[in-house]
């Protein structure tokens, strides 16, 4: 198998979710640092439009969104396992409550007016604003959750996480841990590294340790690769056989030309042919004159898909 090459950034909460399985799964990996925002032409070049952060590729296959990264990562890797049999459907659902409802409640009580200068690390007031502004346009006015409101649902967030951990559970959904644990630590951890807002976390002791304990997985172990190594990496490969049955729900074929996109923020599409669509995931063919042919791969869920005439 060719090795596993991830595109992120330190202080990105959905990339510290997979540094962390990394971890858990002690798996070996190229680390490509990518912009936090717009233009990210190395990105966009292997995933043909979509920019959100992080995206892992894997040769000439390109797979966007942490949900579809964790399944591949357990395929890749099946011990440790992230769906342990008894709360495999539990414990995916509330990692996605914890992806959508709890980071965006973490985003909106972690950026407040107290705490601008430590969230972004050591960045000038023109990189905040620029910052600000590219993700205005990412989110194309959707409403924000203002302070008053992201800081009465975050705390009533984190007692239900200090309850899930209160009758013996070494994690989340019991003694073993699962895809929950990373993602509502990635929420917290957004927090955590922010001293002017980290307080908030001091009255759930039971969670602050478990957090310490998600921490002690570690990043597993990362090597240093530049983007333009990344792109040669997927010009010279050729992207995976695809063997997975055909889940049509949108009477589109194999074959079609289509356009994929988030269903939430950042609806930047992803032209191309559609070459997989079974129970879980999406998968486009398009080519690129520096990347060459890949393969784009997004879960279903948090994902749409529509025909390109
Ligand atoms: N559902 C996506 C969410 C990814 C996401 O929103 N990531 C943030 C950074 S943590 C992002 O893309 N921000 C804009 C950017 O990096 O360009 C996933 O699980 O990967």
């Amino acid at each position: 198998m060719s090795e596993i090459i991830f595109h992120h950034y330190p202080v990105s909460p959905f990339s510290e979710k997979i540094r962390l399985i990394f971890g858990f799964k002690n798996l070996a990996w190229k680390s490509v640092m990518i912009p936090a925002i717009m233009p990210k032409p190395d990105v966009t070049a292997l995933t043909g439009g979509y920019r959100r952060t992080p995206v892992m590729q894997i040769g000439a296959d390109i797979y966007c969104d942490t949900a579809l990264i964790a399944d591949v990562l357990e395929r890749i890797a099946p011990t440790p396992g992230l769906y342990p049999p008894a709360i495999a459907g539990l414990s995916k659902t509330l990692a996605q409550w914890a992806d959508t409802s709890l980071f965006w409640t973490a985003i909106a009580y972690t950026f407040q007016p107290a705490a601008m200068t430590g969230i972004l690390g050591d960045i000038t007031p023109e990189q905040m604003k620029a910052f600000g502004a590219d993700r205005a346009a990412m989110r194309a006015g959707a409403p924000r959750m203002s302070l008053p409101e992201a800081t009465g649902q975050l705390l009533e967030y984190l007692r239900r996480i200090e309850n899930m951990l209160s009758h013996g559970s070494t994690f989340l959904l019991g003694a073993d841990a699962s895809i929950a644990d990373f993602s509502v630590y990635h929420a917290l951890w957004f927090i955590r590294r922010v001293p002017a807002v980290a307080g908030i976390l001091d009255a759930y002791p039971l969670t602050l340790a478990w957090m310490d304990q998600v921490a002690a997985f570690g990043h597993g172990r990362p090597d240093k690769m530049r983007s333009d190594e990344a792109l040669a990496v997927a010009n010279s490969a050729a992207p995976a056989q695809i063997n997975a049955s055909f889940v049509d729900t949108h009477g589109i074929a194999l074959g079609d030309t289509v356009a994929v996109m988030p269903t939430d923020y950042a609806l930047d599409p992803v032209i191309g042919e559609l070459v997989c669509a079974n129970e879980h995931e999406f998968a486009v063919k398009r080519t690129d004159e520096r990347a060459g042919t890949v393969v784009v791969h997004f879960p279903r869920i948090g994902f749409q898909m529509k025909r390109v005439d």
